[in-house]
């Protein structure tokens, strides 16, 4: 590990110490969440920049404050970049994250107690798809929709059936545990049927799409949420894009002056954020830049590569995968056949230095606080230059803690040595450089 941070280390060390224990973990350890990667070096630069101090609400050449010459440039670069990248009309990148981008897609457009279409959080959607504890759910209401508890897939007949029944406002797709690909034309067509704004929430597959490896929502979607933080390896933060007409105007905006980009600018300043973080708006710039490059599309090709290597590593040694497999950077184990639960193994992985998450598998009938599932995701082991035949040896170790989840402690350090053998074998990003 570089030495870095020469002044908190003497003058805060307790902190300084935290980064390097967080470090140390980080790069011994497998990070398999699969909403999480590495953010490059750039990135934690740009995110610990001076680009913190600033006040600017507001958008560039309207803020409230003096001074913003500069951050009006830094806007500016961000979302002409964010716009080169995705192909899109428009872009606000200030949103804090993921869930306060949502919330301003909600403002942009609907009223409390406005139907939204979504996939329940037990189901493998998030939290601000309209689930019941969030904002999203106590203040809209939410018409669900799920993947098949068979073939763990969505049906889209089934969607169809359920849009033209209940007649949402909008729908979202996007999903935080779903290992297929979307298909947003079949999105798309439903939603005109039922006059319905179509969002795309793409916090978790951004890279994908960047890379080519998943379909694109933009010439499809109305609105399309993200964050920057996950595979996209950028600040953790969120940004929107979105058409610049509003196609249902005249039937939900009949007395509004403002078209679509306008709505979502409104929706997420002045309605629901101050003052942006500029330091965040900074790094996601050179995330954005980065992220245009064939190093990167490579890098989301492979994530796709290296989690179905994982998929066939671990099916032949007999572990199910829920669905039977994978086309994203995720895939869910399936333990509904075995005596402990996804709780159990996601504890017993972290024990031997594999981190995920314990996550429901489609046909669950464990509480979502047990479950029956681990989710593992390959975007930060992709980051860190692993390929198809490293997957062998993670989906080996996985095996090896399924097998001995009853006397894990005693295993625990030996897989553990392993592991953190193996991974100084790797440069991780924003640690060892
Ligand atoms: N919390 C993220 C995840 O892990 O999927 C979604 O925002």
């Amino acid at each position: 590990m570089s030495e870095r941070y020469p002044h908190l280390k003497v003058d805060d060390p307790e902190v300084y110490d935290l980064i390097q224990r967080q470090a140390k973990q980080e790069s011994t350890t497998l990070k398999m969440i699969a909403s999480e990667s590495y953010a490059s070096i750039d990135v934690l630069e740009a995110c610990g920049s001076i680009f913190t101090n600033k006040y600017c609400e507001g958008y560039p050449g309207a803020r409230y404050y003096e001074g913003n010459e500069v951050t009006d440039a830094l806007e500016n670069l961000a979302i002409e970049r964010g716009k080169t990248l995705f192909g899109c009309e428009h872009m606000n990148v200030q949103p804090y994250s993921g869930s306060p981008a949502n919330a301003a897609v909600y403002r942009a457009l609907l009223n409390p107690g406005d139907k939204v279409m979504g996939v329940p959080v037990s189901d493998g959607g998030h939290l601000t798809h309209g689930w019941k504890v969030s904002f999203s759910g106590k203040d809209y209401v939410q018409v669900p929709y799920r993947p098949n508890q068979e073939t763990g897939r969505l049906n889209m007949d089934e969607v169809r059936e359920i849009a033209l029944r209940e007649r949402p406002k909008m729908i979202w797709v996007g999903m935080s545990a779903y290992p297929f690909k979307l298909d947003y034309a079949a999105f798309a067509e439903i939603a005109q049927e039922v006059e319905a704004y179509l969002v795309a929430d793409i916090a978790h597959i951004n890279a994908l799409i960047i890379a080519g490896v998943h379909p694109d929502p933009v010439p499809y979607c109305d609105v399309i949420s993200s964050t920057s933080h996950k595979m996209l390896r950028g600040p953790r933060a969120g940004f929107i894009m979105s058409k610049v007409e509003d196609r249902y105007h005249a039937k939900y905006h009949e007395n509004s002056k403002w078209n679509l980009a306008q709505l979502v600018d409104r929706g997420v300043f002045p309605t629901m954020q101050g003052g942006p973080h500029m330091h965040a708006v900074a790094a996601m710039a050179t995330a954005f830049k980065f992220a245009q490059t064939e190093e990167f599309k490579n890098y989301g090709k492979q994530i796709v590569k290296n989690a179905q290597a994982l998929c066939e590593e671990l099916e032949a040694l007999g572990r199910p995968i829920a669905g039977g497999g994978t086309e994203t950077h995720l895939l869910l184990l399936d333990f509904r056949k075995n005596d402990f639960t996804g709780k159990d193994a996601s504890q017993a992985l972290a024990k031997c230095g594999i981190i995920a998450n314990f996550n429901m598998v489609p046909g669950d009938t464990r509480s979502p606080s047990k479950t029956s599932g681990v989710r593992l995701g390959t975007p930060s082991l992709t980051s860190a230059g692993m390929k198809e035949g490293d997957m062998k040896k993670v989906a080996e170790w996985i095996d090896r803690v399924c097998a001995n989840i009853n006397n894990i402690d005693e295993v625990a350090p030996t897989i553990r040595a392993e592991i953190a053998e193996f991974c100084s074998g790797f440069k991780f990003p924003g640690i060892d450089e």
